[in-house]
Order: structure tokens, then sequence, then C-alpha cells
């Protein structure tokens, strides 16, 4: 096959559409790179403490702290260079992050989740960049504000993740279908090596923590007895596979189908609905997941219908292959969870 560049691939198949503008090409291109210094830096942890200080001066001449921070500082510098932007907002950051005076402005709105899972580097487990773009809501000659940032998962024009493992890959869609490309490191550039990723209909493997059951209402105790159980239309229960890291859980279920599930647990009072975010986990993954023509909800609705009221709310999610999504709400249905 020969060898295609992520910008190539977007000016070959989305020239039908704007993804393909120069603004929004030169938006990927400055993300790629971040995430290449990103990637390096992933690469060398073991060799570093990635707990404290691993001594280097970064760009803004800053000591570099953990590897989260440090991604993060990365992917806010590189990203107010693209010059297309008018604002973003990380998983690290509580605020909107604005676009200084002097700093070139876009049109586009970049939400992302900078190292997730980084407490299992230690570990050398998979950890992903994960990233969602919006084009911006509020006139172009005014300061960017939250309405810009609190839009519906179905606003999004482009979302995906980096996967930092063996190799490092990036999954992402425009709304044109779901491709995956791996970082050859010899080149410096991703290249098409999953095309038009498509998630089985239904899967074989139900991921979750299950430590928490305690904590799980009726309707999700069911829902997992369901996959466990042998009297399900596969005829055998579901291998169980959980990593602990959002990234590589979900990749996994991208290619080989099934279900991840994150429910809200009565655990934490202040967590009621559940870990993970709306904006820079559940709807990054919910767009490239339905593009992949697979599902995601909280139990009840579809997760890129929720519309977010706060930066870093939480949502239960449950995502992968469309039958297996749709047992969870059949069973949610039945317990009248609305
Ligand atoms: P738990 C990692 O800390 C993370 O944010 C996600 O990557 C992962 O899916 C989840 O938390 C794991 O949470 O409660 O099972 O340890």
């Amino acid at each position: 096959m020969p060898q295609v560049t992520v910008t190539e691939h977007l000016l070959l198949h989305q020239k039908r559409t704007p993804m393909a503008t120069g603004r929004f090409t030169s938006l990927l291109n400055q993300l790629i790179l971040a995430v290449k210094i990103i990637a390096r830096e992933v690469n060398k942890a073991g060799l570093v403490d990635v707990l404290g200080f691993t001594g280097d001066i970064n760009v803004q001449g800053e000591e570099v702290k953990k590897l989260d921070e440090y991604s993060n500082s990365v992917l806010i510098h590189r990203m107010r260079q693209a010059g297309v932007l008018c604002a973003m907002s990380s998983e690290e950051n509580a605020g909107i992050i604005e676009i200084p005076e002097g700093y070139p402005q876009g049109d586009y709105v970049l939400i992302f989740d900078p190292l997730d899972g980084s407490s299992n580097i230690e570990a050398n487990i998979n950890i992903g960049t994960i990233f969602s773009i919006y084009r911006r809501k509020t006139p172009s000659n005014s300061a960017a504000t939250l309405e810009d940032l609190l839009q519906m998962g179905i606003e999004q024009v482009a979302a995906g993740y980096f996967i930092y493992g063996s190799s490092t890959m990036m999954v992402f869609t425009t709304g044109q279908g779901v491709h995956g490309f791996t970082l050859d490191p010899s080149v410096g550039e991703f290249l098409l090596s999953h095309p038009d990723i498509k998630i089985p209909e239904r899967g074989s493997i139900y991921s979750i923590n299950e430590g928490y059951r305690t904590y799980w209402d009726d309707a999700t105790k069911e829902v997992v007895d369901y996959f466990k159980s042998p009297d399900n239309e596969n005829g055998a229960p579901y291998s169980s596979r959980y990593i602990g890291s959002l990234v590589a859980d979900f990749h996994r279920t991208l290619l080989y189908g099934g279900i991840f599930m994150y429910p809200y647990d009565r655990r934490d009072p202040s967590k009621p609905k559940g870990k993970l975010r709306l904006l820079s986990e559940a709807n990054p993954l919910a767009f490239v997941v339905e593009q992949a023509w697979g599902l995601a909800t909280d139990g009840v609705n579809r997760t890129l219908e929720t519309q977010p009221t706060e930066l870093h709310q939480r949502v239960p999610l449950f995502i992968g292959s469309p039958a297996d999504v749709g047992k969870v709400r059949e069973i949610y249905k039945k317990h009248g969870v609305i």
C-alpha cells in the first residue's frame, strides 16, 4: 500500500469538505508536532523521574514537572502558534485557555486531555492524548466565550486520539469515517495504517472496573451480569479486559468490538455522574465510535446530544459495538432509568 501521510489523506479524501482547507490542515499539523514532542518524552519516561522534575527545561524556560503537565504545556504552546484557534480547553486547566494578544487568531476551538491515563506510565501501560475540534459560535471579531466551548458533541468538526505505546498511533475522524495512522519515527510522519475503521456489530469483550460493583445501581449490575452470563446473544460469557487507561481500553474496543463502560456510581458523592469528562473524553470518543458505526450513551441518551453546562462536567459512558451498547439501553430502559 503506498505510504499516505495524514496531510495527504486529508487532501485526498476530505477535498469535498471544508476540513481539507489549509487552516484545518495547519491545526492538525501543529497538533501532530506537539504529539511528536510528547511521544519523545513519554517513550523515555522510564529513564526520567516522571513523578517529579525531569531536570529538563521546557520551551517556557520552566522546570518540567510531571509528564501530563509537560504534555499540557507543549500542547498549549504549540496550538497557540497554529493561528487557527480562538480558544482552548484542557482537562488540566480549570477555565478557558485564551489565545493571547499577539498570537494569530482563528475560528476553531480545541478541547483536549493532554495525557490521559498518565498515572499508568510507570508501569509502561499505553496512555493517550484525546482531542476534539469545533467551529466557534461567537462572532470572529469578538473574544471567545464559554459558549464556544460548551457545544454538543454533534457539533464537532473533528475528533480523535493519539495512543503512546509500542508505536504511536493517531486515530481520528472529520465526519468522513475513521482512519488510523502509525508514526514512522524514521521519517517522523504518521502514515495511514488502518483505513476506514469499522467496529464489529457485536463483540465478545466487556471492559469495566468491577472493583466498584458495590456502588453500582441495579441496572448496571444487570448489564454486567448479562455480559458475564452464557445466556447472552453470543451464547458464552464475554471476556473481561480492563487496562484502566481510557485510550487503550477504547482503542481495543474500536478494533476488536465489545463495550467499554464507566458508569456513575455511589462511591464519590462529588462525582454523581462517574469519572469521565464529557468534553475532553466522552464526546471525542463518541464521535469516533459513531463514525465507525458504533454507539455511545450515558445509558439512556446519546452522548453526542448531551448539552454541556460546564467545562469539566462528567458523564457515565457506555461505548462500543452497536449491539452491545443497545443491550445497555434496553436494560436501563427496563429499569426505568431515564
Ligand atoms: P479507574 C485514568 O486515570 C482515567 O482517567 C482513564 O484513562 C481510565 O479509563 C479511568 O481513569 C480509570 O479509572 O477508576 O477504573 O481507576
